[in-house]
């Protein structure tokens, strides 16, 4: 069995921390998504893995290369223009031996369900596996109907009422070669793309056996910029501690800490873990790192900050006397001294973002801010909860910043 991840999205929705880098390499708990699930097929077995990019791809091509640093084969396969999901899985049909695993590069799965979903394949050889799970409302997803384990039907985005079960289709398939000569056949949908699911839907015409195969184990899907937070979150619950950097005396370490090499903590620092610090970090004196918040490598943390269930990407700086709560700071930012990030509403009610200029309810009563790669705030500057700054962009000092800011801006009073 060889797999097939899905990368060459543009991540609209993940804006801005998309318009530097793809979405499936954006860090959480040390490493890019995508990694998560090379590791995972290797874990299971799979050494041949195709790379479907396109947006940024050299970034994705730089970081694996041909993938023998982590075990496996990577190769890649360049979708020019997103004509969905069919589209993209059609560049395995001359990579295929047997059977193909096809996975979205914006999942996060764990070694468990892989070999679940492949020992099923293995024992009952249907044409098509698909992996589902059940949701209380599945009408945003593709939901299936069901004759025993035998998919006979799938309805995408169905009236909750109208829904024919609950169970939906999480986009991870096992295919034999016979999916091919369906996306040959496929139309383009009404939304303009090949979709996968239509090709799936001529396979049952044709009376083949789609396989249904339900999960409970968990599946992380990452499409919104939260979501990077609670996946950041969930992961680093799963890290061991090992120190292999400094820790100057009369620093105060709690619960599972991974410190990379070169990196230096401060006296008087207090970490709470679980934290991810990578490599070359410099954090302190005096600073207080709360749980489930991740440093990439080069990360400076000054004097009396306090960060907390963050993801701090590489190469940035919080200078002394800052405070940054649920957020994301992108790479290379600068966030000068008395910079306060505010992550809760007067009102207590929960945080609302904009995605996609539409006031999105994020569900969460902590959230902060969402930075986008090398931004400057200026000192004593304030930053409501849920906004999101685009790339480049300067807040001056003392300015309070309560709505997203664009890329390229400079606010300065
Ligand atoms: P989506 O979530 O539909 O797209 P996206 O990741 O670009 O995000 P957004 O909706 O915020 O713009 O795609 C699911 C996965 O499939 C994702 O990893 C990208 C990948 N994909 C392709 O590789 N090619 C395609 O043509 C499409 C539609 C998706």
């Amino acid at each position: 069995m060889k797999a097939i991840i899905l990368s060459a999205g543009e991540g609209t929705r993940m804006r801005p921390l998309t318009l530097t880098k793809p979405k499936t390499m954006l860090p959480v708990a040390g490493k890019p998504i995508i990694q998560y699930n090379i590791e995972a097929l290797r874990d299971c077995g799979i050494e041949d893995i195709l790379l479907v990019v396109g947006y940024k791809e050299e970034i994705v091509k730089d970081y694996f290369k041909d993938g023998s640093q982590l075990g496996v084969n990577i190769s890649y396969a360049t979708q020019s223009k997103l004509e969905g999901t069919a589209d993209a899985i059609g560049y395995g049909k001359d990579f295929i031996k047997d059977s193909l695993i096809t996975l979205n590069g914006d999942i996060i799965l764990d070694v468990e369900i892989l070999s679940e979903i492949i020992e099923d394949y293995e024992k009952s050889k249907p044409d098509t596996l698909i992996v589902l799970t059940e949701v209380e409302d599945p009408s945003a997803f593709g939901v299936v109907e069901l004759d025993g384990d035998k998919i006979i039907n799938i309805v995408e985005k169905p009236k909750k009422e109208e829904a024919p079960s609950n169970l939906i289709n999480t986009g991870i398939y096992i295919f034999n070669k016979d999916i091919f000569d369906k996306i040959e056949k496929t139309e383009i949908s009404p939304r303009g793309e090949y979709e996968i699911t239509d090709s799936l839907s001529l396979q049952i015409a044709d009376g083949k056996v789609v396989k249904g195969h339900k999960t409970t184990k968990e599946w992380m899907d990452i499409g919104k910029p939260w979501e990077l937070i609670e996946i950041n979150e969930e992961l680093l619950n799963h890290i061991e501690g090992e120190i292999i950097g400094t820790v100057e005396e009369g620093a105060t370490i709690h619960g599972e800490v991974f410190l990379d090499e070169g990196s230096l903590i401060r006296s008087g620092v207090y970490i709470e873990g679980p934290v991810y610090i990578g490599k070359n970090c410099d954090i302190g004196p005096n600073s207080y790192i709360r749980g489930n918040s991740y440093f990439g490598d080069n990360v400076h943390i000054g004097n009396a900050v306090e960060i907390k269930n963050s993801i701090i990407m590489e190469n940035t700086n919080v200078s002394h006397l800052s405070y940054v709560g649920d957020s994301i700071l992108g790479s290379n930012c600068n966030i000068a001294a008395g910079t306060n990030i505010a992550n809760l509403r007067f009102d207590n009610k929960t945080v609302k973002t904009t995605i996609k200029n539409k006031r999105t309810d994020t569900g969460r009563r902590k959230l902060g801010a969402i930075v986008g790669d090398s931004v400057k705030t200026g000192i004593n500057s304030s930053l409501s909860p849920g906004v999101k700054i685009g790339v480049r962009s300067t807040i001056g000092s003392g300015v309070l910043l309560y709505e997203d800011l664009e890329s390229d801006m400079r606010v300065l009073v």
